[in-house]
């Protein structure tokens, strides 16, 4: 299976390279290296200088600079600043996140429930909760609750069977761009407080949209009306949601089968809203920066969902945007096409944010770094310390019994409740992105253990999780941190009503 697939992936590749060398030949024949990440510098930066506003601290909605871009809008460039400063830890692009909301404040309060599309709401506290990751500050997390706690209160009900209405004016329709920003919002919201309701909340609205909203095998209806219509139209943002709160639903609980209805979604976008194997420019004035929205969500697949078989694709994406962009820097909307005359800062943003998640067009091999027994090879815990609560005995072991591979693994077993954890800190790590992966095997013998879990903690931000799936099958986690404090304490926890086992091998971290 792998290696017709490859085989099939390498002569597409062959005949793409061709195609786009022989473009670029007559287009302009300095531009046929891969981009780098002087090229993601120089993208942002044009984007920065044709559409920033620094006076009012607001994009401008197109390339005449004379009217600021939409409410909704603007919670996409605040993500595509928020890409930057991800990227290139810029203190620049902190200034810039802090500015913008200022404005937004300023303009709109901190209350925007007066807006009567339910999505504008949901987009500005989603991205707000990537704010408050990136900046610890408390006034982001509160406002994105706040709103979000509106919408989920008095804007869902079971007409129709469930899910959100779009308007908060009039309830006809529930719309993909509602409820699976929704679902990812909710999810997000349930990890920030440790608090289940919200994952609860997120589970039952992706459910009714996946079965009202999708046709189940990947494709994103656009919205569903009490008039008994649904409007099956499909775009690359709906895709993108979709896919971005499977993955999030698949992170917070480990349920394998979210992450393959996000791959179920990621083939049907490219089998489907592609030309030449390149993202579609879809016209209409909402849709025309919908790419940010799908690239966004299709890089949490590959990087947080683990499935790196579509990088190479959205590197090819990003190349041929990057090779359309005109003198100054700037890709329109149409990919396909060399960048000319007006457009949008909503159709521009798509190509920067690509080069933003990407940061280089060069296959990122990553570099491996060393963790002390990383499969019990030594046949005890050396390199590890173990926990487990007062008044309770160590319940974990290694043995040479059902290994993944090599000779050992380490397992936590017991026949009444207990709970244990191992942890292994890291220091003198550089700053930046780093994957974490295992192969663990949970099982169930009676009841399901409560918590059981890879965590990676005290990087400098929040602890994060990755439930494993209880089957009875080794499994590869992989769980992305960016350490901000030069270190990471790498831990597998178990809480257990008793006879659940927790097998635990073969630990790599990798710097991206
Ligand atoms: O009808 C919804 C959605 O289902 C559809 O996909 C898109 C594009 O249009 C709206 S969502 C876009 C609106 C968001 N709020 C502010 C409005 O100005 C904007 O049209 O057809």
């Amino acid at each position: 299976m792998v290696r017709s697939w490859n085989l099939r992936k390498c002569v597409t590749g062959i005949v793409m390279t061709a195609v786009v060398m022989t473009s670029v030949w007559f287009v302009n024949p300095q531009k046929a290296s891969a981009f780098s990440s002087a090229d993601a510098d120089a993208a942002m930066t044009a984007f920065n200088s044709k559409f920033y506003n620094s006076q009012t601290k607001w994009f401008y909605a197109n390339t005449n600079r004379n009217s600021d871009q939409s409410f909704w809008v603007e919670a996409h460039m605040w993500n595509l600043v928020m890409d930057a400063y991800e990227r290139t830890n810029n203190p620049a692009y902190l200034t810039q996140i802090n500015d913008m909301y200022s404005t937004l404040v300023a303009r709109h309060g901190h209350d925007w429930t007066w807006n009567t599309w339910n999505d504008d709401i949901m987009w500005w506290a989603l991205a707000a909760t990537r704010a408050y990751e990136l900046t610890g500050n408390e006034m982001y997390k509160n406002d994105a609750k706040s709103n979000l706690d509106w919408v989920l209160d008095t804007q869902t009900d079971q007409e129709l069977g469930g899910g959100v209405w779009e308007h908060n004016d009039s309830h006809y329709d529930k719309n993909s761009c509602i409820n699976f920003p929704t679902v990812i919002t909710a999810v997000k919201m349930s990890n920030l407080l440790n608090d289940n309701s919200y994952l609860t909340e997120a589970q039952n609205i992706y459910s009714w949209a996946k079965s009202a909203l999708t046709d189940g095998n990947g494709k994103v209806y656009d919205a569903i009306r009490t008039d008994g219509t649904t409007d099956m139209g499909s775009s690359h943002y709906n895709q993108g949601t979709f896919i971005g709160a499977a993955v999030a639903l698949y992170e917070e609980t480990g349920i394998i089968g979210y992450l393959n209805d996000a791959v179920a979604a990621a083939n049907w976008t490219i089998n489907n809203l592609t030309t030449n194997n390149i993202l579609n420019f879809e016209s209409h004035v909402d849709l025309q920066g919908g790419k940010l929205i799908f690239l966004e969500y299709l890089n949490k697949l590959i990087i947080d969902g683990g499935r790196t078989e579509f990088r190479q694709w959205f590197v090819d994406n990003a190349q041929t945007a990057w090779d359309h962009r005109n003198s100054e820097n700037l890709v329109w909307g149409d990919w396909n096409q060399p960048t000319s005359g007006t457009f949008s800062s909503w159709a521009a943003a798509p190509a920067v944010a690509a080069l933003n998640l990407l940061g280089s067009g060069t296959p990122s091999t990553g570099s491996p770094i060393s963790i002390a027994n990383p499969g019990f090879e030594s046949g005890n815990l050396s390199g590890w310390s173990e926990w487990h609560p007062a008044g309770q005995s160590a319940k974990y072991g290694i043995d040479s019994n059902d290994a993944h591979s090599g000779n050992y693994k380490l397992y936590f077993y017991d026949s009444a409740a207990y709970q244990q954890s191992i942890h292994q800190v890291k220091t003198g790590l550089a700053n930046g992105s780093y994957t974490l992966k295992a192969w663990v095997k949970a099982t169930a013998y009676g009841a399901a253990p409560y918590t059981v879990r890879m965590e990676g903690r005290y990087y400098g931000g929040a602890d994060v999780y990755a439930n494993m799936t209880v089957d009875g099958v080794w499994r590869q986690y992989t769980m992305n941190v960016s350490v901000s404090n030069g270190q990471l304490d790498i831990g597998f926890y178990v809480n257990s009503p008793g006879m659940t086992s927790m097998q635990i091998d073969d630990v790599t971290l990798t710097k991206n």
